[in-house]
Parts: structure tokens; sequence; C-alpha cells
């Protein structure tokens, strides 16, 4: 299957030609927006519709009439070979008219503004806010800064593929590309209208996402719609430059940040405006990302008055979804960011004015709302301090400055805190989200010892298989190589809510520890009744049952699962074989936190900035594996990174995407980054059974506003005082020309 997409922004689609495409060799078929119509029982799925009046207008797998972003899709051509439908696309006629094209998120929102969905009458979907106290407009000082946060295009290891295979008596078996096999089936069936059990949904290797692959799209739905037509299997592979206009966008904010503080640095209030590009449509969760970020913007401050409001904006750009850390890293980009231009104003010390607001008692309940379990912000900032040598870097930029160096050192900062672990389903569903957030986990204890457990959660790069079999392995007393972990087949594992948010950890993480606990205490009893003591009578270490008092009468869950499993001699009553299911919801969020350094040299001629060291302490609570973390950091760290200094999708004021190749839209690689300095603090969740918290985004979300402040701090004593990220060589170079003159 291959797509025929609008390389308009805006267009009406005045008539569509397929003849010659139909004529084609090797052509099945071919089908537009109006032939598939009537195949969709549902328009594509929108699970969170943030307020009761959100503005969500019809989004069909083609578009039917009208073409709102250059990628969307207007017909599918299927063929014997890819080559033969790739040729056949090209054979497609389609009649376009173009029409006006808004592609800035805040002139969008302007009345008056060309319209992405005339029908709709407003390019506004939504307007949320969140308000607690009333912000100090007469404070000592109040500083108030605009920030841009460009939209970006997720690039996982491999683009996006599917296959739907039909079966026999109308079910259909799809493998895709994807990090939410279990939502996928569900929202696959209720749009297209068939039997949930009529689906399987395959999540294989998936060659990472990011966030991007959290998502129903419609060559998922045109696969199994299309598979179910022709009786026969439907093949899709993203190009990687399709990736770049089909695959959704992050971010796009535009944010208006104001603190207030007394003039000893006190921070009374925060207000914060955003504007959210929604692009073209609501994904699946478009429209909830800002809220993501939504009872973050203090970060690990206490800040008393907060007031936070997100319009979201549709413009005529690839549609924006979840991106790794989704809404977190844009509310800690502005706050970090304004911390410092707070500092200068009052004239502290920028790593002062973040310790005099740090939040020190927990729990801690935040002006947001939610309640903070644990943490201990003054703890990570010490540590990063200790590996930093400040003193040794702050003199070594005074001696550049004095000596009028080309390259110019900076260094910046950034304490952050993190919510993850989505998440509790109550609070879920009081913000509108369509489902919970609970995670299952099944653990069989099998007759030869070893152990089989199936998740609901994912994996897509995280290294669940090693984790979970560590966790089952300390646990139950096993080798970790007796554990298979089994996941990512709705057939396997009929519940599960996936993987995103940085949650497998904390919540199915904590499901599968719930899953062991009941293993442990069926083994209990049976134990009890083989060795004919009381249950109470049993010590547990390490897998080992022994009677109190007696350490040679001893037997371990295996052995214990060998009798459930034989059943010649169980209690009365008590049901064979060793298994045991759990089901975890969260009572809260979970809160890693930290504190981030970048050392950059900006080169004071040319404009181009490289980083020199990176510095990251991370408070992620209990940690399962090391190794895993430390990998998770630095991919995090690598993309907020690429924030600061490289990746933004770049779209002219036709809508045109000009550097969607990924010769143009650029990925660090290893070559431009040094070795990043790694540490860890640890304060234990104490609403997880046993005290882990997320890592999957920390990075992400801390490292952008480190590394800007750090080029601003390199140009500071040249009069630079704002760099809109991604800082190229050229901006930085701009605003080094700018001050001069
Ligand atoms: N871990 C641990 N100890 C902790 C926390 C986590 O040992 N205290 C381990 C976990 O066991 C797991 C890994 O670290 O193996 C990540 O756990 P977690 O923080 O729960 O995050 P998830 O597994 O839910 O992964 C989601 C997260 C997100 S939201 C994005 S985006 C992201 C990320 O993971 N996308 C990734 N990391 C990625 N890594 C790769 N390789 N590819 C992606 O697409």
């Amino acid at each position: 299957m291959v797509v025929v997409r609008s390389p308009y922004a805006h267009a009406r689609i005045v008539s569509i030609d397929t003849a010659a495409a139909r004529a084609a060799a090797g052509v099945v078929a071919v089908f537009t927006g109006p032939d598939l119509r009537d195949d969709w029982k549902a328009a594509m799925p929108c699970a969170w519709p943030v307020t009761e009046d959100m503005k969500n207008p019809d989004h069909f797998p083609l578009t039917v009439g009208e073409a709102h972003y250059q990628g969307d899709g207007v017909a599918v051509v299927l063929a014997d070979t890819r080559a033969h439908a790739v040729d056949a696309a090209e054979l497609v006629e389609v009649d376009y008219e173009p029409l006006p094209v808004i592609v800035d998120v805040q002139a969008a929102a302007q009345d008056g503004a060309p319209l992405v969905h005339e029908e709709l009458g407003t390019n506004v979907s939504y307007v949320w806010k969140l308000e607690a106290g009333t912000f100090e407009e007469d404070a000592d000082v109040v500083v108030k800064r605009t920030y841009y946060q460009p939209p970006l295009i997720p690039n996982a290891m491999e683009p996006r593929g599917v296959v739907a295979r039909p079966e026999p008596g109308g079910d259909v078996t799809l493998w895709s590309a994807t990090q939410v096999p279990h939502i996928l089936r569900l929202l696959t069936a209720a749009t297209l209208g068939m039997s949930e059990t009529k689906l399987r949904v395959i999540a294989p290797d998936v060659g990472g996402g990011f966030g991007s692959k959290l998502d129903v799209y419609a060559e998922e739905l045109l696969a199994v719609a299309l598979a179910r037509r022709l009786g026969r299997p439907v093949k899709w592979i993203e190009e990687r430059s399709e990736n770049a206009v089909s695959t959704i966008h992050g971010r796009d904010f535009v944010t208006t940040l104001e603190l207030a503080a007394t003039k000893d640095g006190k921070i009374t209030s925060l207000r914060a405006n955003v504007h959210a590009s929604m692009g073209a449509y609501l994904q699946l969760v478009t429209p909830g990302i800002p809220l993501l970020g939504a009872w973050i913007y203090a970060g690990p401050y206490a800040i008393p008055n907060y007031s936070v409001t997100f319009t979201g904006v549709f413009t005529n750009t690839t549609p924006t979804d979840a991106y790794r850390g989704a809404g977190r890293p844009e509310a800690t980009y502005v706050l970090e960011r304004t911390m410092d231009y707070l500092a200068k104003e009052l004239g502290i010390d920028r790593v002062e004015l973040r310790r005099r607001n740090f939040i020190t008692e927990f729990p801690a309940a935040i002006a947001s709302g939610l309640t903070i379990d644990s943490g201990d912000y003054h703890a990570s900032l010490d540590r990063l301090l200790e590996q930093l040598g400040l003193d040794g870097l702050l003199s070594d930029q005074q001696a550049r400055r004095e000596r009028g160096d080309v390259k110019q050192l900076g260094i910046g900062f950034s304490t952050y805190n993190e919510m993850c672990g989505l998440a509790p389903s109550r609070i879920l569903g009081a913000i509108r989200y369509a489902a919970g957030g609970w995670e299952t986990a099944t653990i069989r204890a099998l007759p030869t010892g070893t152990f089989q457990v199936v998740t609901g959660t994912s994996p897509h790069g995280q290294g669940h298989e090693t984790a979970w079999s560590q966790i089952v392995a300390d646990r139950l007393g096993c080798d970790p190589a007796d554990v298979e972990v089994l996941h990512g087949d709705t057939s396997i594992s009929p519940y599960g809510l996936d993987t995103y948010g940085s949650r497998s950890l904390p919540v199915g993480g904590a499901a599968l520890w719930t899953a062991s606990d009941k293993i442990i205490e069926k083994a209990r009893e049976i134990v009890a009744h083989q060795l004919e003591v009381s249950a109470d009578d049993l010590d547990y270490d390490e897998g080992t049952f022994s009677v109190k008092g007696s350490p040679d009468k001893a037997m371990n869950v295996q052995a214990a699962a060998w009798a459930a499993f034989a059943a010649h001699n169980l209690p009365d009553g008590m049901e064979p074989t060793l298994e045991a299911t759990a089901t975890f919801d969260p009572p809260n969020f979970s809160w890693p936190g930290g504190a981030h350094a970048a050392i950059v040299e900006v080169d004071t001629e040319t404009g181009d900035t490289r980083l020199v060291r990176y510095v990251a302490v991370d408070d992620v609570g209990t940690v399962v594996n090391p190794l895993i973390v430390d990998g998770q950091v630095h991919g995090g760290i690598t993309q907020g990174i690429a924030t600061a200094l490289y990746e933004e999708a770049l779209y002219d004021e036709d809508g045109n995407l000009t550097n969607g190749t990924l010769a143009t839209y650029l990925v660090p690689s290893a070559a431009e980054l040094p070795s990043y300095e790694l540490d860890r603090t640890e304060s234990k969740a104490t609403d997880q059974p046993f005290g882990a918290k997320g890592v999957g985004e920390t990075g992400t979300i801390a490292s952008a506003p480190a590394v800007i402040n750090a080029v601003l701090d390199a140009l500071s004593h040249l009069g630079v005082t704002d760099i809109q990220m991604p800082a190229t060589p050229e901006r930085v170079w701009r605003a080094i020309e700018e001050a001069r003159q």
C-alpha cells in the first residue's frame, strides 16, 4: 500500500482521476477518501476531549473534500509489489484548488486568520485553565518573557510500518510498529465497527518510538479496512521522508511566562499563557499534551499563586501529539529560562535563587493541586556542584572574557522535577482522558522451575525484558535467565495500557511486584501444607521458605510450583497451578527530579556552539537496572540537546515543510556530543511499592534549558540576552551582531 499525499498544506480537492493508476502494472486497487468513507463507523479517535466544548474536526484516514496539511492522505494504491504501487501512485491525478494557509500558532488564534477547518468557524480548538490564587502584579519584581518552542520531527530508529492479514472467520491480525498495541486494538475495532475479539494486534520489535508511535494512525486503519475488503494481506512501510510529514510532530508552543518575586528572591506567583499548535487535526492525545505539563510549570519550587492557560490552535501543519516528555519539556524550558532572567533582575546568584525556592518538605501539596510524594532537590544540586567544579569553570570563563577569546565559555543550569508514571485513573477521569492508567502483570510459575511473565507494557527500546526478569528473579529467587517476558501481543496479554509517559516501571513494574506478592502468598500456603507447619511459622528469603527455628526444613518457590502443578498434595480447596495476575492503579503520579548543568563553548565569530561537558544528577527513586537507567538518561539528554541546538521542523508560509529529510533536519550524533557525566541521588517514591520513579523522559525535560542558559551565559558579557532555540550558528551569530550594534 502506498498513500498518495497532498502536496498542498491547504487545498480543495476538485477531482481525483484514478483511471491511469488502476490500469498500471501490478495494481490491485485504488481508493480515494470518498470511496472509503462508509468503511469508517467513526472518525479517527481523539481520546482526550480536554474541555466539554473542544472543537474537533472530522478526521478520516483519507481526507474527503479538502486537504488540511502537506501530507494529508488523499488516496491509496495497492499493488502486488511496492515498486508497482509507488509507480502507480504517481499516476493518480488530483486536481487541487489551493486555499489560504496558516502556519504560525499565535497568528492562527487571531480573528480573521485563514481557517484550517472552515466549518469550525475558528482555529481555536479549546481554552483550558488551571488557577490557584491571584498573581501579585505589584510584587517587588515581575519578570515576563515569551518563548517559542518550534515543532519537532520524531525520528525513531525505524519509521512506522503495518501489515494487516485477514484470517479465517473474518478475523484480522495487525502487525504494527506501535507503542500501544492494546489501545490500537480497542480503537481500531471501534473505528471500523468490528468486534475487538476479531482483531489481534502484535507489536514486534518496533524500532523505537519516543511517543510518536503512541497513536492510532490512518495507515493502521487503512490496512485493516482494506485487508478486510480485499481479503488479502496489506502491507505499508513508511519512508523516512514520509515520516517527516505523516507521523506526528512534537512541541510548537508559544509561551509567555511571568514570575513575581520578593526582592530577596522568594517567588510568589507564576502565570503561564500558552498557545499550543494542534496541527491540522486532533490525533489520539493531541489536545492533552499541554495538560501533561500543566501541574509542573512551577517545577521543584514552592510558588503559592499559580495560573496556567492553554489555547489549543489548529494550523495547516502535521498534527502534533506526544513526543518524549510531552508537555513537560515545554513547561520546564520556560521556567528554567525565566529563573535565570529573574536571578539577573534580582542580582541574586542563579543557583542560590533556585535553592531559595526549592520545595523541601514531603509529601508536598503544590499550588497546582497535586501532591509530590518525595524528593530532595537540594541533594541533587549539591551532588551536581560537587561534580561540576564550578569555581574552576568560572575562572576559565573570566579569563577568556578578559582575553577577548574567540571561543567563550558558558555554564547553564536546570533544576527540574517531572510528573510521569501515567497515571492514577481517577485523575485521568477528572481531566477528561477517555481511559484509565492502571497496568497489569501475570506471573506463571511453570512446573520446571522457570517463570513466565505477561506484561501489559509494550517496550520499544526500554529493556523491559531485562528489568522485569530482574524484578521476578529478585523476588522469587531464580536466575533472571529463567524468566520469560511476553509482551506486545493482544492475544497473549489481553489487558494492558502500553508504554509511554515513563509509566512502565512505576506502574507496570508495580503490577509485577504485586503479582509476585500473590505468588509468594500462595506458595507459602503450599509449603506450609507440605511441611506440615503453620504458614506463620515460615520465613521467606529470596525464593526460599524455611521453618522458623529449623532452617533445614525448607522448600523454594520452584518446588511449590511443581507441587501446585502435580496437585497431589495441596491444601483442601486450593486450585492447582501457581499463577497470579495483578492490576495496579497508581495512587499518585511518579515525581522524579534532579539537577543538570551544560558547559558550552561558543565561537563568537561563527556562532557555532559546542557542548563540552554535560553533568546530570537525577533522582529516580529506587533503581532496578543502573545500566538501563543510564542509557535512558543518555538518550533523553540527547533529545533535549537536539531541541536546544539542532532540531526544528521549518515550514514556509505556504505550509511546505522545507527540511523534511535527514540531510536537512539535523539529528545530532555521537560526533557532536561529549560523554555525559551522570550521577544519581535517591529519594524513594512513597506511593510505589518499591520506591521507583520513571526515568524515560527525565533527560529530555531537563536538558534543553540548561543548554540555552549556557549559550546565553557565554554571551552575556557581549550584551546578548535572548536566543530562540534551536541556537543554530546563524541565530547565535545574528544575536552577537545585533548586540554589538
Ligand atoms: N528503570 C529502572 N529504574 C528506575 C526507572 C526505570 O531500572 N527507577 C528502567 C525500567 O525498568 C525500564 C526503563 O528504565 O527498563 C524505562 O522505564 P520507565 O521510566 O518506566 O519508562 P517506560 O519504560 O515507560 O518508557 C517510556 C519512555 C518514554 S515516555 C519515551 S518517549 C521513550 C523512553 O521511554 N522512548 C524511548 N525511552 C526510550 N528508549 C528507547 N530506546 N526508545 C524509545 O523510543
